[in-house]
Order: structure tokens, then sequence, then C-alpha cells
């Protein structure tokens, strides 16, 4: 283990931990899609994993989950369930979701994600109930919804963040900016200069950073829930990133020529893994311990892998068990 530890470099080993987990889970997912055995559509986090990892690690066990179709991260970053992750991709039971929630519907209740949805801007108003029912029960319960810049179109934003602020909820949306919906940059949708002066105006706190830093964008959480506790009222924190990958699938998409490669290769400079694997070696840790850490990941990968692939799929009967309320 590490030579030197502290406080510091802790937080950086267990940020760069769940990089790692995201990166390489999505990496085997691209090894293994083509056998055309997860029956689900792939919306991929690579290139936005830091800000899932960090905001989840700064609001640590109490963080309560709502994400969208782009989930990977987010659902990662909070429970850890490798294993459930894969279960769902190959659409295995086992799990509470039954295998039916695959990629874009990942939920794990007891682990603190509540919901993942593939419309839109849908939890955007979840969260914001949760807050209130959290605010209601007294409990320390931190709801936060992670969402795309193409939400930001959506009436269901406007409507949660007027009524949030209104009612002062301490609730956490948080937009991964992507720049894109689809193939449509946000310069071609947007009416708007800044989405972060419009919130401004609104009785809410604002953060905003462009960083590919886990480590930054937990402290920038830690500060955002400081405030919200303080002075109980929304947060909004905008933050940049660039997805890796196209829209929905598992490769690239330069040639769709709706966005040039070199901005890929700019971000790629700034790859939110292997800057995390810099800061470690910078703060001591020295390359066989990193490398020792990347080895467990990779058999629990491997090991999660081969189990879903192994495992039965759930029995007929449970196809639409949990999709409609059962009155029995
Ligand atoms: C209400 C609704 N309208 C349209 C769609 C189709 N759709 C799926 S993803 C997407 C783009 C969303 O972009 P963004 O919110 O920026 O998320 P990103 O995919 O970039 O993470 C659209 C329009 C949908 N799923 N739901
Ligand atoms: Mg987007």
């Amino acid at each position: 283990m590490a030579t030197k530890t502290s406080p510091e470099l802790e937080l950086n080993l267990a940020l760069y931990r769940k990089l790692y987990l995201i990166r390489k889970s999505e990496q085997k997912i691209i090894e293994y899609y083509p056998e055309n055995e997860m029956k689900t559509p792939m919306h991929m986090s690579m290139g936005q994993e830091a800000i899932a990892v960090g905001v989840c690690a700064a609001l640590g066990d109490r963080g309560q989950i709502f994400s969208s179709y782009r989930s990977h991260a987010a659902f990662l970053a909070r429970t850890g369930n490798v294993e459930m992750f894969f279960m769902e991709m190959y659409g295995r039971g086992g799990t509470l979701t039954g295998g039916k929630a695959g990629s874009m519907h990942l939920a794990s209740p007891s682990e603190g994600v509540l919901c993942s949805s593939a419309i839109v801007g849908s939890a955007i108003p979840l969260a914001a109930g949760a807050a209130f029912a959290n605010r209601y029960k007294k409990n320390d319960l931190l709801a936060c919804v992670f969402f795309g810049d193409g939400a930001l179109e959506e009436g269901i934003f406007w409507e949660t963040l007027n009524a949030a602020s209104a009612m002062k909820l301490p609730v956490l949306l948080v937009c991964e900016d992507n720049g894109f919906a689809v193939h449509t940059s946000k310069q071609a949708r947007h009416g708007f200069r800044s989405i972060t002066e419009i919130v401004r105006h609104y009785q809410c706190h604002v953060f905003q950073e462009d960083t590919t830093d886990a480590e930054k964008i937990y402290q920038l959480t830690r500060q955002a829930v400081t405030a919200m506790q303080r002075d109980p009222r929304p947060v909004f924190l905008h933050l940049q990133c660039y997805r890796y990958l196209e829209h929905v699938g598992i490769n690239e998409d330069f040639d769709a020529n709706y966005r040039p490669r070199e901005d890929y290769e700019n971000w790629l400079k700034r790859d939110a893994v292997a800057l995390g694997r810099k800061k470690l070696l910078e703060s001591g840790l020295a390359e066989a311990d990193i490398s020792r850490e990347e080895r467990k990941l990779d058999e629990e990968i491997d090991r999660c892998v081969q189990k879903a692939k192994n495992a039965p799929f759930p029995q007929k009967q449970e196809l639409y068990h949990g999709v409609f309320h059962e009155t029995n």
C-alpha cells in the first residue's frame, strides 16, 4: 500500500479508484458489446467521469442520486456495485431491477441511486421531491440529480428550478454540460448566452467549473453543500465536460461531422483518469502501488463480467413484475 499517507492522498486514491473502475468497466463494454449479448442501448459516460466521481464522493453515504440514461458513471461512482452493473448490462436477474433496467434505468435505492430515466429532464423534479421528503422527515440525506445540457431546454427544468427556489428545497441540480444534445451544439439550441447568468436570478446557489480534476469537483461540491446547509436553497452546479464516444453506442463519431476530432484530442490531454493517476504519482504513491490497485479493480470487473455472462436469465413470469402497480 501507499508508502506515505495523508488525507489528501487517501482522497485522491479513493477518487482514482472510482475513475478507473468506471473507465475500465466501459472499456469492457466496448470489448464485449460486439458479441451482441448485451441487448441494451449504451450511452457511455466516457470522458465525463470526473463529475459523477467528484460529486458522489463529496456527498458520500448521504447522497441520493437521480440520473439520466447516461448513468454509468453516476451509478458506479455512488454504489461501486460492478456486479449489479454487469448483471443489468446482460439483462440477467438477481438484481432489484431484475435485468429490466439495462444501461438506461440503473437504480439501487438501498445504495443511494434512486432512479435513472431515459426521458430528458424527467429525474429533475423527482430529486426536488426527494429533497422535500428529506426536509419533511428531518433526515440528513442529500438529493442530487445529474442531467445534460439538453435538459436545460425542457420546461421541467425551469419549473423545478422555480418551485425548488420558492420552496427553498435543498436539492443539488448538476448539469453535465458536454455541449451537445445528440448531434446539435448548444450554440444552435440555446436562445441565451449563459445558463449560469440566468439561473443566478433565481433564489438558489450557483457554482460552475470547467475541470476534469475529480478532486476540484469534490471540493466544489463540498462548498456547494455547505452553502446549501447554511442557507437552505437549491444548488445549481454547472460543469463542463466532453463526451468521447458517439451519443449512443460504443464507437467514435468524428466522421459524422458535427464536431472536430481536434476537440477530442484537446480534451484527451486533460483526461480525468490520466490526471487522477498523475496526481497520485506526484503525491508520492509508487507506480507499483497504483498498478496493484488497478489490477484488483481489473480482476473485480472480469469476475463480474463472467458472472453476468454465466448467470441465468430471469423467468418468463418476471417480465411484468415491477412494471405495473401491483395491488395484491
Ligand atoms: C423529453 C425527451 N425528448 C427527447 C428525447 C430524445 N433524446 C434522447 S437523448 C437526447 C439529447 C439530450 O442531450 P443532453 O441532455 O445534453 O444529454 P447528453 O446525451 O449530452 O448527456 C434527446 C433529445 C428524450 N429522450 N426525452
Ligand atoms: Mg449534452
